[in-house]
């Protein structure tokens, strides 16, 4: 879903992300695999946005609505949601989904945000109104109403329980958000100095903390530009091909990732599909494959 908020072109990346051979990885897995469509996203009835601070907010949160209901539904038939992106705002009707489905428990969620930016400005503090610069503070409480009522729940998830991992893009306000927040924020910095394990390890207990699990939002410009070249607001020096297997396969391994979601693929900004094909990869270590299953790890000194 892109609504013009930076770039045209991820409304087509569910479609890339089909063409890169999802559907047979997930089988190759052995995993039972349903495609349940597309959420259908309002166009705009004016390319020019009624609020220049919260660009098409109301276009995107009714997508979030139906998103969310997809989601919790899929959770409630003890399905797994991989969900698609898309504009990163639609982590709000991703998370929105989860929560209504575990509150329903009187469960609470993590949430591990893969992302070079940390997608924490408010309309107040935004420099570009666009909305995908803000779901994470929509769902931990401090974004535009219009999103942060999507589940009934303000905030759906507690910032505590938040940990951002490639952060390496940050605007000036944003910064003060997030360094007031509990959020946990993993900086490129961290990953040089610690490597992506230590990293990874730490973030994991973070999300799991009296939580039943949680929820990977993988923004695909975590990645560095030379891995996922196809995306709308690339910023140089980020995580490796390698790198990100790594979180996909401790995720897995953590047993607690509950839900995941892969968004900013614009396949008009990408080289023969490369994007896509490489979310793809990461969704399946996120799903269980790793080289694991096909050899033991060396384990001579
Ligand atoms: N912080 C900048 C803004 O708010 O416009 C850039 C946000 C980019 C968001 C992309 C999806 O991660
Ligand atoms: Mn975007
Ligand atoms: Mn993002
Ligand atoms: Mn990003």
């Amino acid at each position: 879903m892109d609504l013009g908020g930076n770039r045209r072109g991820v409304d087509m990346g569910p479609s890339a992300f089909r063409l890169a051979g999802i559907e047979e990885g997930i089988r190759s897995l052995g995993l039972e695999f349903v495609d349940r469509g597309d959420i259908p996203v309002q166009t705009p009835k004016s390319r020019v946005p009624l609020d220049p601070t919260a660009k098409f907010l109301p276009e995107i949160a009714e997508a979030c609505g139906l998103l969310s209901d997809e989601v919790r539904k899929a959770l409630d038939e003890g399905h797994f949601p991989l969900v698609v992106g898309g504009d990163h705002s639609i982590a709000v009707g991703t998370v929105a989904g989860v929560v209504e489905h575990v509150h329903a428990q009187d469960g609470r969620i993590g949430v591990i945000w893969f992302d070079a930016h940390a997608d924490m400005n408010t309309p107040e503090t935004t420099e570009s109104g666009n909305v995908h610069g803000m779901p994470l503070a929509a769902i931990t409480g401090s974004g535009p109403s219009a999103l942060t009522q999507l589940s009934g729940q303000v905030p759906m998830v507690d910032s505590a329980r938040v940990a951002m991992i490639g952060i390496r893009d940050v605007d000036r306000a944003e910064a003060e958000s997030v360094r007031d927040s509990d959020v946990a924020c993993f900086t490129m910095r961290e990953v040089d100095e610690r490597g992506i394990r230590a990293v990874m390890e730490q973030a994991i207990a973070h999300v799991t903390r009296g939580t039943v699990g949680f929820h990977l939002s993988f923004d695909v410009d975590g990645t560095d530009p030379s891995v996922c070249p196809g995306v709308g607001t690339p910023v140089e020096g980020g995580l490796t091909y390698r790198e990100a297997h790594t979180v996909m396969e401790m995720a897995a391994a953590s047993g607690a990732l509950i839900s995941l979601e892969l968004v900013e693929i614009n396949p008009i900004l990408d080289t023969k599909n490369r994007t896509a094909v490489a979310a793809k990869d990461f969704a399946l270590s996120a799903l269980g494959k790793t080289i694991l299953h096909t050899i033991r790890p060396s384990d001579r000194g």
